[in-house]
């Protein structure tokens, strides 16, 4: 039960207790980080989104090695596509990149889809949780809060892309819901290096408003 205290976060120290802390790996999928995939397609460098997989492997390990809860999150669609509302169907479709589309990786963003996997460096071993949720948060429509409430988590660490959609929106349905969130600034990405600065930044205003940021460094040595 004993506190991990992390002196480097901003905008001010961060505290969580690692056995109610778990490690969320938002939607390190081949679609947002591989090319062809969805994000490419959407007219975005994935140069950012794939630089991070290394670190985020890093961190992954850290947070095995210690025991902590690890969930892994994907973005997608039933086959069928009853799950997509049609406004993101539609403007999908007006980017180029309509979902449910075939692409070099199968149907866009529909699960079961090559597309749809996590990327094979950071594949979920067996026992942790992965979340398939329709949405950018890792709420809406699926049984995260469930999954935490059964092991008492209450401080969230997150990583993953893009910063400033499925983390941010994580993030904030996180914050509403009470949980201590800390984003690892170098394991999230955005394809716009500006949008992921922005993200981070946004995250300190009114003394944490919606949690607190650090280097994965400073998460990996604080476990040790
Ligand atoms: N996972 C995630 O962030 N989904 C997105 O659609 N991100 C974009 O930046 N478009």
């Amino acid at each position: 039960n004993q506190s991990m205290e992390l002196s480097r976060a901003l905008p001010y120290a961060y505290a969580c207790r690692p056995e109610r802390t778990a490690l969320i790996i938002i939607d390190m999928q081949n679609d947002f980080c591989a090319p062809g995939g969805f994000g490419e397609r959407l007219g975005n460098d994935i140069t950012p989104t794939r630089s991070i997989i290394p670190v985020i492997s890093d961190v992954l390990a850290a947070a095995r090695t210690a025991g902590m809860m690890v969930i892994h999150t994907r973005e997608g669609h039933l086959a069928d596509l009853s799950d997509c509302p049609p406004s993101k169907l539609a403007r999908s479709k007006k980017q180029g990149a309509g979902i449910g589309d075939p692409g070099p990786m199968g149907r866009i963003l529909v699960r079961g889809e090559k597309g749809h996997d996590i990327v094979p460096e950071l594949t979920p071993a067996a026992g942790e949780t992965i979340i398939d949720k329709p949405g950018k948060g890792a709420f809406y429509q699926t049984n995260l809060q469930e999954k935490l409430e059964e092991k008492k988590i209450e401080s969230l660490i997150l990583c993953g892309v893009t910063t400033h959609v499925c983390v941010h929106t994580t993030l904030r349905e996180a914050n509403d819901r009470g949980y201590e969130c800390l984003v690892l600034e170098d394991a999230t990405a955005a394809f716009d290096p500006a949008d992921h600065q922005a993200a981070i930044r946004m995250v300190w205003q009114q003394g944490g408003i919606f949690g607190w940021t650090a280097v994965s460094s400073v998460f990996i040595e604080g476990l040790r």
